[in-house]
């Protein structure tokens, strides 16, 4: 019989408990108290931890199709994801600790974890989407584990939260607690956002940091690949763009093959890639490669020779832009394109005498926002044909612009009071929203930044149970100006995790000390998988030098 100890999320959080689970190597610690929670990030819905605990050794510990299971042998991602979390708790074969490696199992080890796709469907060769199901269930105990979860997107979290739980002695030795977990996201579109653009970031850096989204249970990854300085972004119809627009034509760009395989290592991990492609502002890089795109800016009567926003007034522009959209909605499987629309400066359409007799035509005065409109309404009704759902940047709300009803407003802009009324107004218009504003992770700052990321909730605006239930999520977003390779990883991690913990956990979970005690273990852990997360405060890892 085991007795469990009540760790009921529900029942709210974490001082003054009397069984800690505490591992010899916290206690030795003088800054952390360990959280009764472990190293578990972001933090379950419904937790519980017996303190009966199992041996686990390298030797005999399998991951296995449980019999049940509508996956078996043939999904690859499974069996991929199993050897994953093999090496992620026992490390790679070569590292495997010496003799009792061979020793038979011990009555009390755990031998197994089954892994059982419940649903007829498993999903297994499909992409993860907004509605992909991630919920999972794990129950640790003799003389098996099991994992059940509807879909093989759930059996993925399900995994990374059993190693999770794996702890390992002085001497290496690897053991679990029983434990009863039930746990699913609390928003359904958990994002970060990577900037392709200031900086190149070579394909390397690009999959790391999937694999450590996979970590922190982040489902999508925003790839905001080409902007104003340089356009990598290799494209079959219109290579010209790359040659031209890319920092360099073969060096920084990203192939046909770079983003399959960017595609099918996010799929692996349950991740979505939503692709951005922002327009009619943050254009530079697009016209070097397209000739006529971008709208010349004049000085008095003349050209001055320099460019502005996309030329919303040329047929020709909508024709590149149907046959450039066309690509990239069969080059991405995932249901939404992000298009941008954010920070559009009207001074160069109003310097064009083209524009301005177009404006006239229109009726539109002097107001720039509505030829903003017109063009964004015209680029949405070209990527609605080719059957792909849109996000925006809020402004494209801001301006009025008429939606599709389905259309995802991402908000990004203002102070706390700003950000509130902006999720406030676009929910009361019956649209989906995406909040990023408390969580730009390019702004840097002397001391733990990530408290205030972590405190951020994107339900905190004043509205009805009604407006609350169309926000959808956030996204964590990295700007690229001041980031590249060199720095990329450090400064997401693991403040991102932050992020990822609020759009994950249930809405109570803000004990920020516990948070504190979990993240720092969290983080360590990113560090023994080869992830330089940066850290939180004065602190060590055990396996730091490893
Ligand atoms: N690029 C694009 C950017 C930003 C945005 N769009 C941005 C604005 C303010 C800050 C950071 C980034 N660099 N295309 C705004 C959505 Cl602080």
């Amino acid at each position: 019989m085991l007795k469990f100890v009540s760790l009921l999320l529900a029942l709210s959080c974490c001082q003054g408990l009397h069984h800690n689970n505490i591992d010899d190597y916290v206690e030795a610690e003088p800054v952390f108290q360990a959280s009764k929670y472990g190293s578990l990030w972001p933090l379950p819905q419904k937790v519980q931890i017996s303190e009966v605990s199992f041996k686990l050794s390298s030797a005999s510990f399998r991951i296995v199709d449980a019999k049940a299971s509508s996956a078996g042998p043939s999904c690859s991602l499974l069996q991929s994801a199993y050897r994953r979390y093999y090496e992620y708790m026992f490390g790679s074969a070569k590292k495997q600790w010496g003799s009792k490696n061979n020793r038979r199992s011990d009555p009390s080890d755990l031998t197994e974890l089954q892994v059982w796709i419940t649903s007829p469907d498993s999903e297994c060769d499909g992409y993860p989407s907004v509605t992909s199901d991630e919920s999972y269930e794990l129950t640790v105990n003799q003389p098996v584990a099991v994992l059940k979860a509807p879909t093989v997107w759930g059996a993925l979290h399900g995994l990374e939260t059993f190693s999770q739980l794996v702890s390992e002695d002085e001497y290496g030795a690897k053991s679990i607690n029983a434990t009863i977990i039930n746990d699913f996201p609390r928003f359904q579109h958990r994002g970060i956002l990577l900037d392709s653009s200031r900086h190149f970031l070579p394909i390397k850096v690009i999959l790391s940091n999937l694999e450590t989204m996979a970590m922190n249970k982040i489902n999508v990854f925003h790839w905001h690949i080409v902007d104003e300085q340089s356009f990598p972004y290799l494209s079959r119809t219109f290579p010209q763009l790359s040659e031209q627009g890319a920092y360099h034509p073969y060096t920084h760009v990203y192939t046909p093959a770079d983003v399959k395989m960017v595609i099918e290592f996010a799929r692996l991990r349950g991740i979505r890639v939503v692709p951005e492609f922002d327009t009619p502002g943050h254009t530079q890089s697009w016209g070097k490669g397209q000739k006529d795109l971008l709208t010349p800016c004049y000085s008095g009567s003349k050209p001055s020779g320099s460019f502005g926003p996309v030329n919303p007034i040329l047929n020709t522009t909508y024709d590149f832009m149907a046959k450039f959209f066309t690509e990239i909605s069969t080059v991405f499987p995932d249901g939404y394109i992000h298009l941008g629309g954010d920070e559009v400066d009207f001074t160069c359409w109003k310097s064009n005498p083209d524009i301005q007799k177009f404006m006239e035509q229109q009726h539109f005065g002097e107001d720039y926002s509505k030829l903003e409109s017109f063009y964004i309404q015209k680029l949405l009704d070209i990527v609605a044909s080719t059957k792909k759902g849109y996000l925006v940047w809020q402004e494209v709300f801001d301006n009025g612009v008429k939606l599709k009803a389905d259309t995802l407003i991402h908000v990004w802009k203002g102070n706390q009071e700003q950000y509130h009324n902006e999720m406030a107004s676009v929910t009361a218009s019956g649209y989906q929203t995406l909040l990023s504003t408390p969580w730009y992770l390019n702004r840097i700052s002397y001391g733990q930044d990530w408290q205030g990321f972590y405190k951020a909730d994107p339900q905190d605006f004043k509205g009805t149970d009604e407006q609350k239930k169309l926000v959808i999520g956030g996204e964590a977003c990295l700007w690229g100006e001041y980031v590249d390779a060199t720095n990329l990883t450090p400064r997401l991690w693991p403040r991102a995790s932050a992020v990822a913990e609020r759009l994950w956990s249930a809405k109570n979970v803000t004990d920020i000390d516990d948070a504190f005690n979990r993240l720092s273990l969290h983080r360590c852990r990113m560090v023994e998988r080869g992830i330089p997360a940066e850290p939180l405060f004065s602190s060590y890892c055990l396996h730091e030098y490893k």
